[in-house]
């Protein structure tokens, strides 16, 4: 084992005084006997049988998603987080969370969890060691990615890794902060045993360190799904599509196509993160770091991700669903009726008032298990991409979906892009706000060089993916959904697929080419010609007030702002005064 390593392990103990060290290995005897501890001490319930190795956790209800508030970057230099992050000074954080830390694991277990992002032998995969004192933590890793052994197998060979230390502490908001020190590749966790905020590998490493490293090095880590599409004739496509949180990744990724017997199919490589590199070949080819879906519970049913059922169906943990009194899950969405003296998220019997499942219920379940797992899913090399979605969730102006006439536009769009918030963080939800590539809370460094970072993986691209912009959430003015969404996405894809063959139809508009209504696939589709032109419509009025959110937003980002994105604003601005 490395000596940087123990090293490292060694001072955390120093640190932390836990009474025991476990390093775990991985194995099923080691997840066996944490998940009997858990049962034990009521960490962890049983599931009804017909969920085989399932087990529910119950959060600290001040626990149950990702604190932005509470999340720093800490760069030597303030202007190296930018204006989008909250910045500590390095020293600073490291004593006051420090102080946290003092002798916080002091009667517990300090578990050593070495982690492998990306499949074994690939150039892109990384090592990190999370050191947490949570068991549920040590289980959720070793689904969401390959822990233990084959890491320790694979720091063997160069010693690198980024470490991460985490406590619960005492679960409590005002002692709770989240640190990442992107120059010492370093994650301080304290306080918080929830997903985004505890299991290291996800957004700490494999987006905010791991975006520092891309920068640094040249390629591109972000907050996407990977999905191939197989068109009639076995021709295969690969998609990359970045929402922000809770607003349809793992859904797209695992989407079932009403079309299948037409041999249009969908498969899956990941629902979460992508890591991106420039191949030799000018194209740019992603990689899904993760092992496992961390994926949101309530909406999920047959219907809606029937996939995610089957993958989440053994071998899973699910934290804050409601269960009925014999142990099946039970969410809002879920599609069939709550059953008899069902109990709430917290344990309390169900009183109807209220959600039953928290609205950032999760389920965490192996890839492996996923059916439409595409066979690509761990490629060491990764898959060569066509294209790029942006998305999010846009009740108005937005149309379902429009083309970037350039990868430079397409940046621009994407850098724009906004969505209304969801439950998996803390904040109000349903307020519209800007979140560039899905990116606002994940980013590790200045947003401005984010967008030049991105300019310059483009001009390395000589076959750039295309670029788009997708949006399932637009409604009428009852607020009712105008497009059914989910399986029928598919429509969507296959004319992003015809635009990249050159067959499909488009219109020209100010924000870049939008289906013609007839250049859609929709048949077998029950929809209303008005509804499908009110779902194209772009509004040169409506867009016109858009601008000066985005004007504000770039005087934020400042004078790190690609120039080449205020010229882009200018010309959208010009084609809708002419528009
Ligand atoms: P994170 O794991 O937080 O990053 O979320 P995600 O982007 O993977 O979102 P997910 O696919 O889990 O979807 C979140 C919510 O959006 C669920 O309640 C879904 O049912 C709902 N949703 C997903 N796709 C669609 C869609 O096409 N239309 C509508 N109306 N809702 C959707
Ligand atoms: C998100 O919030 O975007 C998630 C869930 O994917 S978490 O891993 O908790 O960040
Ligand atoms: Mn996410």
């Amino acid at each position: 084992m490395s000596s940087s390593l123990q090293q490292w392990v060694d001072e955390c103990e120093a640190l932390t005084r836990p009474d025991r060290v476990h390093w775990c290995d991985g194995s099923d005897a080691e997840a066996a006997r944490l998940t009997a501890e858990m049962l034990e001490d009521g960490t962890l319930h049983r599931l009804h049988p017909s969920f085989p190795g399932c087990f529910l956790h119950r959060s600290a209800p001040s626990d149950v998603a990702r604190t932005e508030n509470l999340t720093f970057i800490c760069s030597r230099d303030p202007d190296d987080a930018g204006p989008t992050n909250n910045w500590m000074d390095p020293d600073e954080a490291r004593a006051r969370v420090g102080e946290l830390f003092r002798g916080c694991m002091r009667g517990r277990t300090l578990y050593v969890v070495p982690y492998l992002m990306g499949p074994p032998d690939s150039p892109l995969g990384r090592v990190g060691v999370e050191i947490t004192d949570s068991p549920y933590v040590v289980l959720s890793m070793r689904i969401m990615t390959r822990m233990g052994q084959v890491a320790l197998d694979r720091l063997e060979s160069n010693g690198a890794f980024v470490p991460g230390l985490h406590s619960v502490g005492e679960l409590d908001p005002d002692r709770r902060f989240i640190l990442h020190f992107p120059e010492d590749r370093l994650i301080w966790s304290y306080g918080s045993g929830y997903g985004g905020n505890a299991l290291l590998g996800k957004k700490c490493f494999a987006l905010r360190i791991a975006s520092v490293l891309g920068r640094d090095e040249g390629w591109l880590a972000e907050h996407m799904l990977l999905m191939e599409l197989e068109a009639p004739g076995g021709d295969r496509i690969y998609i990359a599509g970045a929402f922000p949180s809770a607003c349809g990744k793992t859904s797209l990724a695992m989407l079932v196509s009403p079309l299948e017997a037409q041999g249009l199919r969908v498969r899956t490589l990941g629902d979460d993160i992508v890591w991106m590199r420039v191949g030799e070949d000018g194209r740019l080819w992603a990689l899904n770091p993760e092992a496992g879906f961390f994926g949101v519970a309530p909406g999920t049913s047959r219907k809606t991700n029937p996939n995610a059922l089957i993958t989440a169906r053994a071998n899973s943990l699910y934290t804050n669903v409601a269960v009925s009194p014999d142990g099946i899950p039970w969410w809002e969405g879920i599609g069939f009726d709550p059953p008899p003296g069902l109990l709430d998220w917290q344990g309390r019997p169900w009183d109807g008032r209220g959600p039953a499942a928290h609205p950032n219920a999760r389920f965490t379940a192996p890839a492996r298990q996923c059916p439409s797992l595409s066979p690509a899913y761990d490629d060491p090399r990764g898959v060569p991409i066509s294209a790029i979605l942006f998305g999010g969730r846009r009740h108005q102006t937005v149309p379902l979906v429009y083309q970037s006439f350039d990868w430079e536009h397409g940046v621009f769009v994407g850098a724009t892009m906004a969505s209304r918030t969801t439950a998996a963080a803390t904040a109000e939800t349903n307020v519209l706000r800007r979140d560039p590539m899905a990116m606002l809370p994940f980013c590790g460094y200045h947003m401005g060089d984010y967008f030049r970072h991105w300019l310059d993986i483009g001009r390395r691209l000589t076959h750039p993916p295309l670029i788009f912009h997708v949006n399932w959430f637009r409604q009428d003015s009852a607020g009712r959904w105008l497009w059914p969404g989910y399986g029928e996405n598919v429509r969507v894809l296959i004319w992003i697929l015809e635009r990249i063959r050159g067959r499909a139809r488009a219109a020209e508009t100010p924000i870049g080419w939008v289906p013609t209504p007839d250049s859609l696939h929709l048949e077998g589709l029950d929809m209303a010609r008005p509804v499908l032109e009110e779902l194209l419509r772009v509004d040169p009025a409506e867009w016109r007030a858009e601008t000066p959110g985005v004007e504000e937003f770039f005087r934020k980002i400042g004078d790190r702002l690609p120039a080449a994105l205020w010229s882009q604003l200018r010309a959208l601005e010009s084609r809708l005064a002419s528009g």
